[in-house]
């Protein structure tokens, strides 16, 4: 197999995420520091236009969106799971609501807090993908933006003197996913305190602090493109689940988006649709051949 390529940046939550499931699969791979903000030269040839971090690649294929990228290590590094017993529903639904309800409710929390310290760069991209945007109605949403966080944080706190994971002994993505929103959460006092002043869940942020990112060696943008453009895409199998609901065909052109930035459409030819994971190809004049994978829940596909 390809070297594993992650792209990245620091400071992103989702990231972080994934680099708790590197670390704890101990997985060595190649890591691209992606801006934070557009333009991304060195990603969007890639992906055909998706833009938000993290991605992975593996050669040629191209894996968006951190649910998926989550479930392509677990395949490509079985040991330890992250779906322990099996729990394949719980673990991926905890993820879900850390990702889904409870993230978006940090975003008021650190973007007040640290408003005279974010790069105005940053703020006006933000704004670009949601036009609602505003310090203003950033505000505003505070008071239920702290209503979840406590809430969570309370429940947590009552799950972890049971156990040491989120999901019992052992951990499991949902750990990972509520990490990334909690390790995010921390820009804020108020949300620091909501979080720190809970003795078992201070010491599970301190145990998933201490478990690293994996094994990391540095790789350019340029670099990455480049193995892209001398490899071939392996992982799809040009089928089509039967009794897929779309019914579409292999081949038809086709416009992927997801369900929260549903004006950004990445379009190519399906080569798979499998109940997971659909997979389309396309042709960039910098990377050559690429398929790229995104998950079924939270993207819709549709003809072109
Ligand atoms: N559903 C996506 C969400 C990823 C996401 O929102 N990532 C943030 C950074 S943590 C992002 O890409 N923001 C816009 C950007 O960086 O350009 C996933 O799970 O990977």
């Amino acid at each position: 197999m390809s070297e594993i390529i992650f792209h990245q940046y620091a400071m992103s939550p989702f990231s972080e995420k994934i680099r708790k499931i590197l670390a704890h699969k101990d997985i060595a791979y190649r890591e691209v520091e992606q801006p934070a903000w557009m333009p991304k030269p060195h990603l969007t040839p890639l992906t055909g236009g998706y833009r938000r971090i993290p991605v992975l690649q593996i050669g040629a294929d191209i894996y968006c969106d951190s649910a998926l990228i989550a479930r392509k290590l677990d395949a490509a590094a079985p040991q330890p799971s992250i779906y322990p017993q099996g729990n394949a529903v719980a673990a991926e639904a905890t993820a879900l609501w850390a990702d889904k309800l409870l993230f978006p409710a940090t975003v008021p929390l650190v973007f007040t807090a640290l408003a005279d310290v974010i790069p105005p760069e940053l703020f006006e991209d933000r704004r670009a993908m949601f036009p609602q945007l505003s310090l203003d109605a950033l505000r505003a949403a505070l008071p239920a933006a702290r209503g979840v966080l406590h809430s969570a944080c309370a429940m947590l706190e009552q799950t972890l003197t049971r156990h040491a994971h989120v999901l019992g002994a052992e951990f499991s993505v949902a750990d990972a996913a509520v990490y990334h929103t909690l390790w995010f959460a921390r820009g804020d006092s108020t949300a620091r305190e909501t979080i720190y002043s809970k003795p078992k869940l201070a010491q599970w942020m301190h145990d998933l602090e201490a478990m690293g990112c994996g094994r990391p060696q540095p790789m350019s943008g340029e670099e990455a493109m480049q193995v892209a453009r001398s490899s071939e895409p392996t992982d799809f199998d040009q089928s089509v689940d039967p009794g897929d609901p779309t019914g579409l065909a292999l081949g038809t052109a086709v416009a992927v988006a997801s369900d929260d930035l549903p004006q950004s459409v990445f379009t190519g030819r399906l080569v798979a649709l499998r109940p997971h994971e659909m997979v389309i190809e396309r042709r960039d004049e910098q990377v050559g051949r690429v398929a790229v994978h995104f998950p079924r829940a939270g993207y819709f596909v549709r003809t072109i």
